[in-house]
């Protein structure tokens, strides 16, 4: 089984980028050398972690690492993204931390010398605990300390940075944070969310301006989440139904960014869960962007609410799933990048992550990981579907490079196309890894 793009593909040419992505606290490991993080707090309590395992050790990449950038290089990919851990470069008075700065220029010296390109996020997921402490991201003032490391982390890194994103996947932060608290830090409360959506969007827009004036050169801008949301049957309450979900999951995330404005349904949440909107906060949050990074990994399928209250309610998946339960469907791939592009002035689009999560087994050292690679061959092929119809998308990254700390899920599910053995630490590139470099290496030069 191979990964196979149409000859006449814009993806095979030199100039689309193939890459590979992690974040910090999935894989680092080494919170000796930091300060604790509202993830380490997290995974401390009981029934947070499904196997109850935690960021400790992780991929212990925070030594390996050069273990790593050689295994990036093997791989043959364009660029590497991974994110910089706010509790490792940032003391508790706000100053650099030098040896966590050392960590990160380091690593993107030797990355830059083997001519991969640097995609760093400055956000995933990774909050220092002190901030928590003092309400973190329903906290307006965590916007403004969240400029003061992007100020401080991008003078650092000089020139070293090919391209930014100031935040990986706000929902996710704002959802499943501080709404149904199944990430960290596991606050639950409709009244919740929204506030820290908005205290993390002000927080993006704050750190576009910094980006802009520190850091012109390099192509900045921010990496979302999208699931795209399906009604049921063709009935006017189910479609209403998807509709309100894509406003609350998905729109909620772009619509501020690129026109200024909350969705429409905004004005039908109860006072009490409405974010506080100041004076100016939207033409902040929607700075111009470089880049729009779009991750992908499912559909969700929608009908009318069976509770009073509700704007919706989320149907099982039809279609056959992956390790983690989440459906497969290409096409919502394709249809995602076209109506974003209908609905908004786009800037070039990066899949930033997109890949799934498998049962491996390993027989005589081999991972023969078929259905990971139908996985991508099949995404690939959609994201050239909405090339054809006119998006502009530039570059794609398999997430991931190394199975890794899987949030909720811990290590019992396997996302990299890159094998770890978490007793050994030991590297196995995976069949699906060898099919993303040989896809890579055909390519016209
Ligand atoms: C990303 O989150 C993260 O950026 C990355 O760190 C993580 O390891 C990776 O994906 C894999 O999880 O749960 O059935 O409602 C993705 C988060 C996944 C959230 C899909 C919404 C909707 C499907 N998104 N999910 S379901």
């Amino acid at each position: 089984t191979v990964i196979k793009l149409p000859l006449n593909s814009k993806m095979l040419s030199p100039k689309f980028t193939f890459g590979v992505a992690t974040a910090s606290f999935q894989i680092e490991g080494g919170i000796d050398d930091r300060l604790p993080c509202i993830w380490d707090t997290f995974c401390a309590k009981e029934g947070t972690v499904v196997d109850n395992s935690d960021g400790k050790v992780a991929c212990d990449h925070y030594n390996l690492w050069q273990q790593d950038v050689e295994l990036i290089e093997s791989l043959s990919v364009d660029a590497y993204r991974l994110s910089i851990s706010w509790p490792r470069v940032i003391t508790l008075d706000g100053q650099l931390n030098p040896k966590g700065v050392k960590f990160y220029t380091d690593l993107l010296d030797t990355l830059n010398a083997k001519g991969i390109k640097t995609f760093v996020t400055l956000y995933h997921w990774d909050l220092p605990q002190h901030l928590e402490d003092q309400g973190g991201w329903l906290n307006r003032e965590t916007a403004y300390k969240y400029a003061e490391y992007v100020d401080l982390i991008t003078k650092a890194f000089g020139t070293r940075v090919h391209s930014y994103a100031t935040f990986n996947e706000p929902f996710c932060s704002a959802f499943l944070g501080y709404e149904i608290g199944v990430h960290a830090p596991g606050v639950v409360g409709k009244e919740f969310g929204r506030k820290a959506a908005h205290h993390i969007l002000l927080a993006h827009g704050l750190g576009m301006k910094v980006l802009q004036k520190n850091s012109p050169d390099s192509m900045n801008g921010i990496v979302l989440n999208f699931t795209p949301c399906y009604p049921s049957t063709d009935s006017p309450e189910d479609k209403l139904a998807a509709d309100y979900a894509d406003q609350y999951i998905n729109q909620w995330y772009c619509k501020p960014i690129f026109d200024a404005a909350y969705p429409a349904m905004i004005d039908e949440l109860p006072d009490n869960c409405k974010p506080v909107i100041l004076d100016g906060d939207m033409e902040i949050i929607a700075q111009p962007l470089d880049f729009l990074g779009v991750n992908y990994y499912t559909r969700l399928t929608y009908t009318a609410p069976t509770e009073v209250g509700e704007f919706y309610t989320e149907l099982e998946h039809l279609y056959p799933r992956t390790d983690i339960g989440w459906e497969i469907y290409p096409k919502a791939l394709t249809e995602l990048l076209v109506s974003l592009n209908k609905l908004y002035k786009l800037p070039p689009v990066y899949i930033a992550e997109n890949g799934a999560a498998m049962p491996d087994k390993v027989e005589n050292g081999v991972i023969n990981d078929l259905d990971r690679i139908d996985y991508y061959n099949t995404h690939l092929n959609a994201v050239n579907d909405a090339i054809e119809q006119g998006v502009n998308v530039q570059g794609y990254f398999a997430w991931s490079l190394m199975d890794n700390f899987e949030w909720a899920e811990g290590y019992l599910k396997r996302f990299g196309i890159v094998r770890v053995d978490y007793v050994t630490q030991e590297r196995t590139i995976k069949n699906s890894g060898h099919a993303y470099k040989a896809l890579i290496s055909q390519r016209q030069k």
